[in-house]
């Protein structure tokens, strides 16, 4: 018998050999949204029993027999059988970076490689050279994949958007405690770090224990790793760890705080504190007894209840420090509390309901799995004034790049789309920057176009002095508008690749081009710190969704948080402006 977390596993698993087999992706997909779906379940048991799986959203009549034969049996006829075609560690080696299905199974073939442990030693011992196919190189690019994939590992970091998710199933859950007044997110995720380590929660009420075991008895929990009065930590069956804090409601606000962090932003309000006679921590602000500022005693413990300074909001904790609110997404002790004490921190950061267009989607013209017209629909169901059509040019064949001919052909079609829809659509495209730095369409097709995002999707391994040309040749071009996913990265995935960024920057300020943030939740860039490198050299903004798909248009709230942190200002994005405004802007001609 099985529980249902090794249910899951199992379903995740069989997804993954069916998608080796060819099996169709929506099949493949249903076996993931079925794992979920057992996974949050609280009967599972009783479920199998009684024959009613299939009541389960998610779970059709294939899947409940399987996942009953499971429960009951421990293992899976079909399972079994596709796991004796691959080698044993077949899932584990497709995580390898550049290493895919065929790649295993020709070395598989050839030096009965199964586990990524034998692979690390074929790689070592120069065994994997010797299979046709694979070179010296390989071999390095496997080593250094393996690399970053354990030190992946060894952190144990997700991805903002994943904790998001995470954490509003979770806050909903325990928010419909009747011993829950208040329930937040803190932590990483609260100041919307790119990728996070987990999940910190905040909890006011007056029955801790009743909080502490609603988390425990969370559907989703594979083990408690701690159980105390007042701070409760589990591990979700994602991998991800919530630690859990209740306090009264009068010491929400400065729990909430505390636990937002970021401990440098921290260690620098706790300095003032003292200058102003207070010491803040966990425990809230409290007045320092006379004397006791200038002796600079660092206070251990917990503080005397009777000195304590009620604190209602974050907004309060701030101004009892003489600052200037700071919002969670700029507490990273990178200059924000020096604004705030000078009263310099913009207080117009950009806003999700400050954007006015999408910028950067894709079609069914080439990777997306929308058409325009769908598209356009779901942008102004979503209030937007504008949408523009991006997809990829020529050179990107591997993604249904379009040559001028289908681009004319699409111009067509968004015409009639037009008539339909009231949001006004955008022609354009993301024309890849090719290895010598040019765009991918000629000047006279570029200059029909309203909107060009440059990217470099290609040769991303150049070295530094290479792509430094590259890209400042690019954005020298007069048709050269909108700079998309800068640096290249994946989170988790791939690094940024090599370039001397503020040479670039210098190169698009003059050419007077516009960046992207790409909501992308594996992109997310360019990255806050270049923002505002960026900004300060006067370069706009412009807030992408990179989109694939209709869903895909709520990555633009991501964006959003970057560019937050990033100390984007309203009036700094482009796509905040009305449309015609916005199309003067990025008008790709000289
Ligand atoms: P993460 O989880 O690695 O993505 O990053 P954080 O910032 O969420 O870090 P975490 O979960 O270790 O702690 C949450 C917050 O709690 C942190 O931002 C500030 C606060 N905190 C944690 N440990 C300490 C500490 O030793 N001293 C101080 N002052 N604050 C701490
Ligand atoms: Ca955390
Ligand atoms: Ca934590
Ligand atoms: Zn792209």
């Amino acid at each position: 018998m099985l529980d249902k977390f090794a249910i899951a596993r199992s379903l995740r698993e069989l997804g993954t050999l069916l998608e080796l087999e060819g099996e169709n992706p929506f099949k493949v997909r249903a076996y993931e949204n079925g794992a979920r779906a057992v996974e949050a379940l609280e009967d599972l048991g009783a479920r199998v029993e009684a024959g009613r799986l299939t009541e389960v959203p998610g779970i059709g009549e294939a899947l409940a027999k399987k996942i009953a034969e499971l429960h009951r049996t421990g293992r899976l006829e079909l399972l079994e059988r596709l796991r004796a075609k691959h080698p044993p560690g077949i899932l584990e080696l497709l995580q390898v970076p550049d290493l895919g299905p065929k790649k295993i199974a020709a070395l598989h073939a050839a030096l009965g490689i199964g586990t990524v442990a034998e692979l690390e030693a074929a790689c070592r011992d120069g065994r994997v050279r010797t299979v046709k196919g694979f070179g010296e190189k390989t071999e390095d690019r496997i080593l250094e994949g393996l690399g970053r994939m354990r030190a992946r590992a060894a952190e144990r970091q997700v991805l903002l958007v994943d904790a998001l998710a995470a954490g509003a199933a979770l806050l909903a859950h325990l928010r419909a405690d009747p011993a829950a007044e208040e329930v937040a997110l803190a932590g990483s995720t609260r100041r919307g770090k790119e990728t996070v380590g987990d999940l910190d929660v905040v909890a006011a009420s007056r029955d801790a224990a009743a909080l502490a075991a609603r988390l425990v008895a969370y559907p989703l929990v594979a083990r408690t790793i701690a159980r105390g009065g007042t701070k409760t930590s589990v591990e979700l069956a994602s991998g991800l760890q919530v630690d859990l804090r209740v306090v009264p409601p009068e010491d929400f606000a400065t729990l909430l705080h505390h636990l937002t962090g970021s401990k440098p932003h921290h260690v620098k309000l706790r300095g003032i504190a003292r200058e102003r006679g207070f010491t803040l921590s966990e425990w809230g602000l409290h007045r320092l007894p006379p004397g006791a500022a200038s002796a600079g005693a660092a206070q251990e413990g917990r503080p005397d209840p009777a000195a304590k300074v009620p604190i209602a909001s974050e907004a309060e904790l701030y101004a009892a420090l003489g600052l200037q609110p700071v919002p969670p997404e700029l507490r990273e002790d990178t200059g924000e509390i020096e604004a705030a004490r000078a009263g310099a921190l913009p207080v117009d950061l950009v806003r999700l309901e400050d954007v006015r267009g999408m910028v950067h989607c894709h079609t069914t013209w080439s990777d997306g799995r929308a058409s325009v017209e769908e598209m356009a629909r779901a942008a102004e169901a979503l209030g937007m004034e504008y949408l523009t059509i991006t997809d990829h040019s020529p050179t990107a064949s591997y993604a249904g790049g379009l040559d001028p001919d289908r681009l004319r052909r699409q111009w067509d079609e968004i015409a009639r789309v037009q008539e339909k829809v009231k949001v006004r659509l955008l022609r354009g495209t993301e024309s890849d920057i090719l290895e010598d730095g040019a765009l991918d369409f000629p000047d006279r097709i570029l200059e029909q176009l309203d909107v060009v995002v440059a990217s470099v999707h290609s040769r991303m391994k150049m070295d530094e002095d290479a792509m430094t040309r590259r890209l400042v040749r690019c954005m020298s071009l007069p048709v050269f508008k909108i700079w998309g996913h800068a640096l290249g990265r994946l989170l988790l995935d791939r690094p940024s690749f090599a370039c001397r960024v503020d040479e670039v920057l210098d190169a698009l300020a003059a050419s007077r081009g516009a960046v992207e943030v790409n909501g992308d939740p594996r992109r997310l860039e360019l990255e806050p710190r270049w923002l505002r490198a960026a900004t300060a050299r006067g370069i706009p903004v412009v807030l992408s969704v990179d989109a694939h798909s209709v869903q895909n248009l709520g990555f633009l709230g991501n964006a959003v948080t970057v560019a937050r942190r990033g100390w984007v200002r309203r009036g700094q994005v482009l796509n905040t402006r009305p449309v015609e405004e916005f199309r003067r802007a990025v008008r790709p001609v000289s």
